[in-house]
């Protein structure tokens, strides 16, 4: 990791938000990669995660990390668009209900539209009704659905089994993604893939529409 992306990654973990936006500036214009410094900032998030846990971190600072890696993605977003070409296929993408992180999910939607698809963003805390007539309205081919808390987990089978109710359930295929998602849970759920970052996600989706 080159120097500015290592003071990046501390900026994150020591919650300096005022560094943040600046070194995301000053990493892209010594041509870091967008994916790169966009690593950078995830691996810090992780840095605040596991503080946390360790009862180092309070609440409060995890609110001061998604505030600082909003700041971070306002300048790094528009590189990460710069691709968008529009027309790859329609994806009903939110965070299921009960959990309201939405940071992962934001820059799924980034990735995607940037990639070519035509993105529904349904946004955090929603309801499996709401995800059926979002993809019956939009004629959605795929959903994504962001989890992070592993007590919400049930919310994904809920969204499962409301498609196969609605009838949709053939139409479409179903990819979760977020910090608590395992192999073995996307079994259980009955979904059809798992992505770990934004990247992966695009290529799944790729697969789902193509
Ligand atoms: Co919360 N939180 N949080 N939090 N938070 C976690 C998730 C936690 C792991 C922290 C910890 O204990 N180490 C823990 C969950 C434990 C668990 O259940 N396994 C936790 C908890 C417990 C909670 C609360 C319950 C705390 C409380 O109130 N006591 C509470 C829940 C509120 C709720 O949802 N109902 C809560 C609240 C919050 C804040 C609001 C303060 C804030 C969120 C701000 C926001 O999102 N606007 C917050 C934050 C910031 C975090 C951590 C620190 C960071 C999450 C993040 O943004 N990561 C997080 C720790 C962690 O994840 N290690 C934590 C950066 C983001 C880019 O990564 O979201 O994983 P991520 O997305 C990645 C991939 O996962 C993937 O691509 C993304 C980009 O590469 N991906 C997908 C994500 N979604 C995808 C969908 C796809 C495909 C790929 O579709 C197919």
């Amino acid at each position: 990791m080159g120097e500015q992306l290592e003071a990046l990654n501390k900026a994150m973990v020591e919650l300096d938000l005022d560094a943040i936006a600046p070194l995301v500036e000053k990493a892209l214009e010594e041509g870091e990669a967008p994916v790169d410094v966009l690593g950078a900032m995830c691996q810090g998030m992780s840095g605040v995660g596991a503080l946390f846990e360790k009862g180092e971190y309070y609440l409060a600072d995890l609110v001061l990390a998604g505030e600082g890696m909003k700041e971070g993605l306002a300048v790094l977003e528009p590189r990460l668009e710069a691709g968008a070409l529009g027309g790859k296929g329609t994806v009903v993408l939110c965070t299921v209900k009960g959990d309201i992180h939405d940071i992962g999910k934001n820059l799924v939607a980034t990735m995607l539209s940037s990639s070519g698809f035509e993105v529904v963003d349904l946004g955090v805390d929603v309801p499996e009704a709401r995800i059926v007539e979002a993809v019956r309205a939009n004629g959605a081919k795929a959903v994504g659905l962001s989890v992070l808390l592993t007590s919400m987990v049930q919310s994904i089978a809920d969204v499962v089994k409301a498609l196969e109710v609605a009838g949709l359930r053939d139409q479409v295929k179903i990819a979760i993604g977020g910090a608590c998602t395992t192999d073995a849970l996307a079994e259980k759920m009955g979904v059809d893939a798992i992505g770990r970052d934004a990247v992966e996600a695009v290529r799944i989706f790729e697969g789902f529409c193509g």
